[in-house]
């Protein structure tokens, strides 16, 4: 491991400070991100890093884990663009002291990370692996022994194989399951998690993943999806006891992945349009969980693909939240004929608009429309860059300006009333990015996969200093 209680310098050789802005001009980014300090931020704002248990871990058949719908996806010929998988990725299964030193020299306060499934339930419905749930056990605690707190995800993708073969999330008894796996992580973890979230950004498991087909289970299938949907919220909702009854003391909410979706034009279709983009990318999901009911608009939209609803589903799926986890990268700027990109844009590697702005949007309209609205955290916020390792530095300016300013705009939320109150990094450390396999690097901290070497890329001594 390489740099990892570096604190000598903060920043990159096109650093902040020196590119200070000229006396007469606004700050730059470059300035505003050399200026931020952990005191602009409201008390007890909590700094950490964020990872998952499918794009670290590897030890795919360690300890009696058993196949998730990801290992089975990426057999399948094409569908990851390196034809890679999760089966080693970081190997953080078996380097998991290491990684937590390398957190705990970052300084932050907390990390996200996510229980896999398959782990802890092999089966997916009834005998609890123990071998399994004590990997997070010793996750928990030695967070909890180097200061750091413990933030669980308990569903990050990674269904059972097993459960796929009776439908996967398209069958309401897999909410059921879930509630009972949840219950089992909570029994054993308890109160020394700080927060549980019951799913990561259920429109990626549900639509990107049964629907456009680029995510595991892979299937083209608008009802499908939308049923899966439901059934993710109804897990949700069902879970959301079990995890008050077993951990009383710890929070309990829900990650989803939001942003503005904005008309690409005046012009009224592009207007409908970016509606329609945001009934069906933010408002299908919020909607349920903080009003109790689906958005009528887009709902008649649909026709017959609704999701199979019954009575009762939506007063569980909208059980009060100790906060609502928001993962936000981009905006949507869609026009009749879809997405468009707006001149000049600059992107990340994953071709996503960079648009620090849209983070204060979205605070703002979720603090708006949604009265009662539980605290939030940024649970992720990032970008991928093709980071190249310089001897033992990596260079990475552009992601210190990602990070940076996307915190100057949360901040900028935060003034004018949003309830904010942590934020997450995506991510710790390089990664499996799903159907991207390890074309994309989304690390604080540079992973070389040939010999699992952790650097910390300038970027992560630039948020080591801001959260001193
Ligand atoms: O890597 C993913 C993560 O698993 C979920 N949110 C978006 C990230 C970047 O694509």
């Amino acid at each position: 491991m390489t740099n990892t209680i570096t604190t000598d310098t903060a920043v990159s050789d096109t650093a902040p400070s020196e590119t200070a802005a000229s006396e007469t001009a606004a700050p730059t980014p470059q300035a505003r991100a050399a200026s931020l300090t952990r005191q602009d931020f409201p008390a007890g704002f909590l700094f950490g890093v964020a990872t998952s248990s499918y794009q670290i871990e590897g030890a795919a058949q360690e300890d009696g884990r058993s196949p998730s719908i990801w290992d089975v996806f990426c057999a399948k010929p094409g569908r990851i663009s390196d034809g890679s998988s999760g089966a080693v990725a970081c190997d953080h299964y078996h380097r998991w002291e290491q990684d937590l030193d390398l957190i705990a020299a970052l300084g932050v306060d907390a990390y996200r990370f996510s229980v896999a499934w398959p782990r802890v339930i092999p089966t997916g419905r009834g005998a609890v692996n123990a071998a399994g749930l004590d990997f997070y056990e010793r996750l928990t605690d030695g967070l909890l022994a180097r200061g750091v707190q413990p933030h669980v995800t308990l569903y990050h993708w990674d269904l059972p194989a097993v459960l796929q073969d009776q439908g996967g999330w398209t069958n309401r008894d897999t909410a059921h399951a879930f509630a009972e796996y949840a219950a089992a992580v909570a029994a054993r973890l308890g109160n020394r998690v700080a927060s549980y979230a019951t799913l990561n950004e259920p429109w990626c498991s549900s639509i990107l993943s049964y629907e456009l087909g680029e995510h595991a289970p892979g299937t083209r299938d608008r009802a499908a999806a939308l049923s899966a949907a439901h059934h993710l919220m109804l897990g949700h909702g069902l879970a959301l006891p079990e995890i008050r009854r077993h951990a009383p003391q710890s929070q309990a909410g829900i990650v989803l992945n939001l942003g503005p979706q904005e008309s690409a034009s005046d012009r009224p279709e592009d207007i409908s349009a970016a509606r329609h983009a945001d009934g069906r990318f933010n408002r299908w999901f919020l909607d349920p969980i903080l009003r109790g009911e689906y958005p009528a608009d887009t709902w008649a939209e649909v026709g017959p693909d609704t999701p199979p609803v019954q009575p009762g589903d939506l007063e569980l799926i909208s059980a009060p939240n100790d906060f609502l986890g928001v993962n936000y990268y981009t905006r949507g700027v869609i026009g009749a004929q879809g997405g468009v990109l707006p001149d000049g844009a600059s992107v990340t590697d994953m071709g996503w608009e960079i648009h620090p702005q849209g983070l204060t949007d979205l605070l703002r309209r979720l603090n708006t429309d949604y009265p009662g609205l539980p605290p939030i955290y940024i649970t992720e916020n990032g970008a991928a860059f093709p980071d190249e390792r310089s001897g033992d530095r990596v260079h990475d300016p552009r992601r210190t300006e990602f990070l940076s300013t996307h915190l100057n705009a949360l901040l900028d939320a935060s003034r004018a009333g949003v309830d904010v109150r942590g934020y997450f990094a995506w991510s710790l450390m390089d990664n499996f990015e799903w159907a991207f396999g390890y074309e994309k690097r989304f690390g604080l901290v540079y992973v070389d996969y040939d010999t699992q070497e952790r650097i910390l890329k300038d970027s992560a001594l630039w948020y080591q200093a801001l959260v001193k």
